[in-house]
């Protein structure tokens, strides 16, 4: 197996020239699956595989109770009508009664896309031929309650996993692609209808032509089976299985994104495709996707206001191609293609400062500084988180004197008591010998030998030494006095810490 290159099913099919070698019979699991799709049971018989018992993520169809209250297709409904008739009553003998269906997908190391399908039937009448409908979306209100006309909700690209057997030997597992007019199909791409909508071609996933690996396998239970789900056995031919790489078979492209999320499962009266649908189990939601996702988260550390800072954020390959985020914000990219993207935090300026940027996986992913780039694989989901801080403001302190000053005189050894008047001179710090005008002057009265100046208005405010010089007017019975310049000083200085 090691030296073939795996076929993807689709353009370029006739350039497959080489030979498969190694494919040798039945095996229990698909390439790169360790599903157990076609052993016929449904518990794990080689440790490390998964089987029905334990896959994940399993949906469980189950139907209405076998007899007259089991539903069923009538008045002729088929495959390439989407307009159906649900009718009541019990499954006629001569055709499969359904019971039960199974569906899980998963996608492998290598990024394909697996399906896997089951289905159980109450009475083994031989030939078992069914298909299973894979739906992009789910056709509102079709339950197992519902009766009379139900329109599926049929979009281009549903699925169609046909069942085929023969009632010995290994089934036969088809795919068909609902086609609808407008994408380039026209009625001739039908399988058997001869108008648009319809089936496309039912491509054999277990009997591919010449050149392409089989992309399917499946099987009927040939011996009594555990069920380990419901409880109980199933006996010989009640149970059968399949496994499918939809990638490989054509489903999955590369770079495009496809998710499907409803599945249900219905008998065909016979083996031919347009034969009348017969019982049915009503749809289960599903996940079968390879679609993967880009989620980025907003962290701010030690923000005053939790949740106001707004930071911006742009991308390439995105949709919206930019965004913002608050602490605790998160941006959700759903349904993205293989393909790569990135996204880039806008420059973090004080008090904000960039501090990580950590992602949920290392795959694909390069971060540098504020941008990630992230090479999305198939159903790839990466999720990225931003954290930046709020880094508090250090204010420094600068301090400024504002005195008003005031001084007082007394006169004393004069004769009697000194009369006159008294003038105050204030010389500013530049004035060092009191010879210039003073920066500030008041003449008052002198009263009982005292004089004292009243200012409220001047301040005094420059640094340095501002000195005092006062001087007597004298009166009748004595001379004028001064006082020397700076007798009296005092020292504005902002300086010393
Ligand atoms: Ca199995
Ligand atoms: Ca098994
Ligand atoms: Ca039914
Ligand atoms: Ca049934």
């Amino acid at each position: 197996m090691k030296n073939i290159t795996r076929a993807r099913w689709g353009a370029g099919l006739a350039c497959l020239g080489f030979v498969l070698a190694g494919m040798t019979g039945a095996q229990a699991v698909l390439p790169d699956s360790t599903f157990e799709g076609n052993d016929g049971n449904l518990v794990v018989n080689t440790a490390g595989n998964i089987d029905w018992a334990n896959v994940p993520g399993r949906s469980t169809g189950v139907d209405r109770d076998p007899g007259r209250t089991d539903n069923s297709f009538g008045q002729g409904t088929k495959e390439d009508d989407p307009a159906t008739t649900v009718v009541t009553g019990s499954i006629p003998p001569n055709k499969n009664d359904l019971t039960r269906f199974y569906e899980a997908s998963e996608q492998a190391a290598n990024g394909d896309i697996f399906l896997y399908l089951a289905w159980e039937r109450l009475v083994n009448i031989g030939n078992a031929n069914l298909d299973f409908e894979i739906s992009k979306n789910p056709t509102a209100g079709f339950t197992s309650a519902s009766t009379g006309d139900v329109d599926l909700n049929r979009t281009a690209g549903d699925l169609l996993v046909t069942y085929d057997f023969a009632g010995s030997g290994t089934p036969t597992i088809g795919l068909n692609t609902w086609l609808t007019a407008g994408n380039g199909d026209s009625a001739d791409d039908c399988f058997a209808a001869n108008t648009l909508p319809c089936w496309g071609e039912n491509k054999n996933l277990t009997n591919p032509p010449a050149g392409v690996p089989p992309v399917a396998e499946a099987a009927v239970n040939t011996v009594s089976v555990t069920e380990p789900i419901a409880g109980g056995t199933l006996g010989i031919g009640l149970f059968g299985e399949a496994a499918i790489n939809l990638t490989d078979a054509g489903v999955f492209e590369e770079g495009e994104c496809e998710a499907f999320g409803s599945a249900f499962v219905k008998s065909r009266s016979s083996s031919s495709f347009p034969a009348e649908l017969k019982d049915f189990i009503a749809p289960v939601p599903v996940n079968i996707s390879n679609c993967g996702s880009i989620t980025i988260n907003k962290v701010t550390q030690d923000e005053p206001v939790p949740g106001t800072k707004s930071f911006d954020y742009t991308t390439t390959n995105l949709t919206p191609a930019s965004f913002s985020l608050v602490n605790g914000g998160s941006q959700a990219y759903n349904g993205l293609a293989a393909g790569t993207y990135s996204v880039t935090e806008g420059a973090q300026t004080a008090p904000w400062s960039f501090v990580s940027l950590v992602c949920s996986t290392a795959t694909g992913v390069t971060i540098t500084g504020q941008q990630v780039s992230i090479v999305l694989g198939p159903g790839q989901n990466v999720t990225c988180t931003y954290t930046n801080k709020f880094t508090k403001g250090q204010p420094s302190i600068t301090t400024a004197q504002d005195l008003i000053p005031n001084d007082n005189l007394t006169l004393s050894g004069g004769i009697g008591t000194p009369t006159g008047t008294v003038t105050f001179n204030l010389y500013s710090p530049s004035d060092a010998t009191c010879a210039g005008t003073p920066a500030y002057t008041q003449t008052v009265n002198v009263s009982n030998g005292t004089a004292a100046t009243t200012n409220t208005t001047f301040h005094a405010t420059a640094e340095g030494t501002w000195r005092w010089a006062s001087s007597y007017s004298g009166d009748a019975f004595n001379d004028p006095a001064t006082s020397a310049c700076g007798v009296e000083q005092f020292t504005i200085d902002n300086s010393v810490p």
